[in-house]
């Protein structure tokens, strides 16, 4: 008997080991609003898409969705709406440079600089000669500094709440090693970091960001708890953005010096920033990284298979 299914093309790469799923056909028609719009409408109308792309049994928690976009101004080389297990991101900066190496991969960019619409902004993104993608993140800036939160049977806790495309809650451990067989217990404390925070009415905290003592030739060594309680095995692009943001405020880095950021599994994204507005704590961050194409698929839902729009 013929079932009937639906096709989904998709681009896998990863940045960093952190995986970026790349839509690009088959996707649901959003419009043609500003990504702003066409989010909103993905999120009301299509979520089981969202579900079906990037969960289990085709994806996994880890897994950030890419879907591909007619940009709204056409200077611009695509745009671009990405997702996770949980929900939508504004921005996302390891799957800014995995998009930008699948468009090289499928032959649509060549090396040099492309504009990218999103939810939160066009964002300018260079492919390099070498293969890397260096790109211009959306303004960052440091909303609130040195909040104390109390997290139940822990001391006292102080950390910053900044913006890099994401809104983040960043803690500077002291003297600690982050280790990869520590993720299960840096997941639960970062959890509950995030509860408090949201409690103390920062609600719009999202991603929870500890730093450590690098391992690496890095300034520091990063965990990016992600909304889907997935952690980033990456440096976290809005993350790292949102570092740079506090590191100025706080004069700890000059306009133009590079701040190597280390995440848990040691893959690295090099970032500068340069002032737009001192006055207010406004900076644009650029960053570099690496990313590898490592599968093109079509995904197929089957109309009677009751996990074809995913697991959660
Ligand atoms: O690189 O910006 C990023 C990011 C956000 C969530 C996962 N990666």
């Amino acid at each position: 008997m013929k079932r009937s299914c639906t096709r989904i093309s998709v681009v896998d790469s990863h940045t960093g080991g952190e995986p970026t799923r790349v839509v690009i056909a088959g996707g649901p028609d959003l419009g043609k609003g500003t990504m702003a719009e066409r989010v909103e409408k993905f999120r009301r109308e299509h979520d089981h898409f969202r579900s079906a792309v990037v969960n289990e049994p085709r994806g996994s928690d880890a897994m950030v969705g890419a879907l591909l976009c007619e940009p709204q101004d056409s200077s611009c080389a695509a745009g671009v709406i990405f997702f996770n297990n949980v929900g939508y991101l504004g921005m996302c900066g390891h799957g800014t440079i995995g998009l930008i190496v699948t468009l090289s991969h499928l032959g649509r960019i060549s090396p040099g600089a492309h504009k990218i619409e999103t939810p939160v902004g066009i964002v300018t993104a260079v492919l390099n000669e070498n293969g890397s993608v260096t790109f211009e993140n959306v303004p960052s800036y440091r909303k609130a500094k040195g909040v104390t939160v109390v997290v139940p049977n822990e001391s006292q806790l102080i950390g910053d709440v900044a913006w890099g495309g994401n809104w983040f809650f960043l803690v500077q451990l002291k003297d600690q090693r982050l280790k990869l067989e520590d993720v299960e217990s840096l997941t639960n404390f970062s959890w509950r970091i995030r509860q408090a925070v949201n409690a103390q009415g920062f609600p719009e905290v999202d991603h929870v960001e500890l730093f450590g003592i690098p391992q690496g030739e890095a300034n520091s060594r990063n965990f990016v708890l992600c909304p889907g309680k997935a952690y980033d095995r990456s440096p976290c692009g809005t993350g790292t953005s949102a570092k740079l943001a506090c590191l100025a405020a706080d004069n700890k880095l000059a306009e133009g010096e590079p701040w190597v950021q280390e995440s848990i599994i040691g893959s690295q994204f090099t970032g500068t920033f340069r002032w737009i507005d001192r006055a207010k704590g406004v900076v644009s961050p650029t960053l570099t990284g690496t990313a590898f194409v490592n599968a093109e698929a079509t995904l197929i839902l089957t109309d009677h298979d009751p996990f074809r729009f995913g697991i959660g």
